[in-house]
């Protein structure tokens, strides 16, 4: 709290991540929440894990928008939430712009340089396009979005970080829009385990660069060598989970407070759910949608689906 006592202007992003970190470590079950890994250092480490040979996620997914983005529904508005670096959009633009002459976009992210690259680079390659960047966590967004019943596409699986609430929470407030949303499909739980335990420890990186950030923004004094990740797959939930694991009894400050962890102790950072077709379903018809369509790939590892 010392940083906020000299006079300089608050960064409410920063106290955001300072209340939601100490609330999360003053718990019995210490946790972080998940959608802090994603700082420079962390988006880059996610970049990566996106190419790594074991996360089949990012290219199942992309092989279905590539194959299937002709067949997605047009509209004058098309809103994205996760956009990150446009990786997706040049599949999903050349579809979108080849029976149209002008589209608003509307980026949704918390990464101002995601947002940014966005801007600059898509009127070029899609010179018919008006970009209305939205900078907010999702649930914030969903207030600031365009009215007007507009393409929603919130893939990347980042459905899988919410909790069964949370997901009907978020759908419920884009009724009135039709939205495009992927899910990872519950499959062999060695497939799973591999794709968040890889081989080269990017993932591990991934995961501990969180209480590396803790220590660069909230002063914090984690020794990293003294944690270890760990990751599994929680079958009863229908979820991976990622924690981090304390080699050792030891106390750790961050800011003015200090926490204790006993050998072995765990912080909860992470659950990335694993979907049916039947939760799929469940989930549409609690937020006031219906399945219009499932695209898969052939061993239907992943969906990706059009509610409206
Ligand atoms: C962003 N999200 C969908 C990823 C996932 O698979 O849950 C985050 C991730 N965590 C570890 N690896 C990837």
């Amino acid at each position: 709290m010392a940083a906020f006592l000299t006079g300089a202007p608050r960064d409410p992003e920063r106290e955001r991540f300072r209340a939601d970190a100490l609330h999360g470590l003053r718990q019995a079950q210490k946790t972080l929440p998940c959608k802090y890994f994603y700082d420079a250092e962390g988006s880059k480490l996610f970049d990566q894990i996106c190419t790594l040979p074991e996360y089949y996620v990012t290219r199942t997914e992309f092989a279905i928008l590539e194959r299937h983005a002709a067949e997605f529904p047009l509209a004058d508005t098309v809103i994205e939430f996760g956009c990150g670096y446009g990786a997706k959009t040049p599949l999903l633009f050349d579809a979108f712009c080849r029976t149209r002459r002008t589209l608003t976009f509307v980026p949704v992210d918390i990464s101002k340089r995601a947002l940014e690259e966005t801007a600059r680079h898509l009127p070029h390659t899609y010179p018919g396009i008006t970009i209305r960047a939205i900078r907010a966590e999702f649930d914030r967004a969903c207030a600031l979005i365009p009215r007007e019943p507009s393409l929603v596409l919130f893939l990347g699986s980042n459905v899988g970080n919410l909790d069964h609430a949370e997901s009907v929470r978020f759908l419920s407030a884009l009724r009135g829009h039709q939205v495009l949303v992927s899910f990872d499909m519950q499959k062999d739980h060695g497939l799973l385990h591999a794709a968040y335990n890889d081989a080269q420890g990017v993932t591990a990186e991934f995961n501990l660069n969180l209480l590396a950030r803790i220590n660069r923004e909230l002063g914090g004094n984690f020794d990293l060598a003294q944690w270890k990740h760990l990751s599994f797959y929680n079958a009863a939930a229908g979820r991976i989970e990622m924690h981090l694991v304390s080699q050792g009894a030891q106390a750790v400050r961050v800011l003015d407070e200090t926490h204790l962890f006993e050998a072995g102790e765990r912080i909860h950072t992470e659950n990335s759910y694993k979907f049916s077709e039947e939760q799929i379903g469940a989930i549409a018809a609690e937020s006031g949608f219906r399945v219009e369509k499932r695209w898969t790939d052939e061993q239907d590892w992943f969906s990706v689906v059009l509610l409206s």
